[in-house]
């Protein structure tokens, strides 16, 4: 038995991506499946998995049901405590557990604003006040994490933390918004990661496009990295 992970259209559906990035980057073995976001049949899908409503949704070896990402990756890091999912250090630990679930909770403004998009940039985007105060605590939670490590993820090496900021960096580049070098060269890292290359890769195979994630905005190519 493996793990089964129910996802959505990987183009858009940034709580799947931060649910497969609990798994790929930490060799976690995995079969995935896909209901369609919008699709007539999404809810009924989701339910033969046994999920409840949303994705992503996991089903353990054991049986185990997991509804919500964040459940997903508290399990994976106590099922495979040698895999790095945490940093080892106990202050940085504690720190990376604080800003996985101020991520899963918060930065709405943001997350409502600039939905989610890895098949293209927006050209023009005007970031309302409350989106630029979101901004400024990523930027600072980023900042932090990365004076310490030296990067090039949070901790250093890829984590857990990382997994949950994925979608927010690429909302960062797709939109424009103001950042430093610093923020710039971590919301690259995560957009050549491996693992997240194969993810959009796969996404713009295998997704149509969406009408529901179209802004009222000029397309610009999809951001390339600087460094
Ligand atoms: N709190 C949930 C949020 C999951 C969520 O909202 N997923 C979206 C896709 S990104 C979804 O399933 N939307 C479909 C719907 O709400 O009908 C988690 O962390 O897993």
């Amino acid at each position: 038995m493996t793990y089964k992970l129910l996802i959505g259209q990987k183009s858009y559906s940034s709580w799947s991506l931060r649910g497969w990035l609990c798994f790929a980057p930490f060799d976690i073995a995995v079969d995935v499946t896909s209901a369609e976001i919008y699709g007539d049949s999404f809810a009924a899908d989701v339910a033969a998995f046994g999920g409840h409503s949303t994705v992503p949704a996991v089903v353990t070896p054991a049986g185990g049901l997991l509804t919500d990402s964040i459940a997903i990756a508290w399990h994976l890091a106590e099922a495979f405590p040698d895999r790095g999912l945490l940093p080892s250090d106990p202050v940085e630990r504690a720190e990376a557990q604080s800003i996985i679930a101020e991520m899963h909770a918060g930065f709405g403004p943001l997350r409502a604003a600039c939905p989610m998009n890895l098949r293209t940039g927006w050209e023009g985007f005007n970031p309302s006040d409350a989106v630029l105060a979101d901004v400024a605590r990523v930027a600072a939670i980023w900042d932090k994490a990365i004076a310490r490590s030296g990067g090039p993820f949070l901790y250093g090496n890829f984590t857990l933390a990382d997994a949950f900021y994925a979608p927010v960096a690429t909302r960062l580049l797709t939109y424009d918004l103001p950042m430093s070098d610093r923020a710039r060269s971590y919301a690259e890292a995560i957009i050549t990661h491996p693992a997240f290359l194969t993810w959009r890769a796969d996404g713009l195979r295998e997704d149509t496009e969406l009408s529901q994630y179209d802004m009222p905005l000029s397309r610009k190519p999809w951001p390339a990295a600087t460094n």
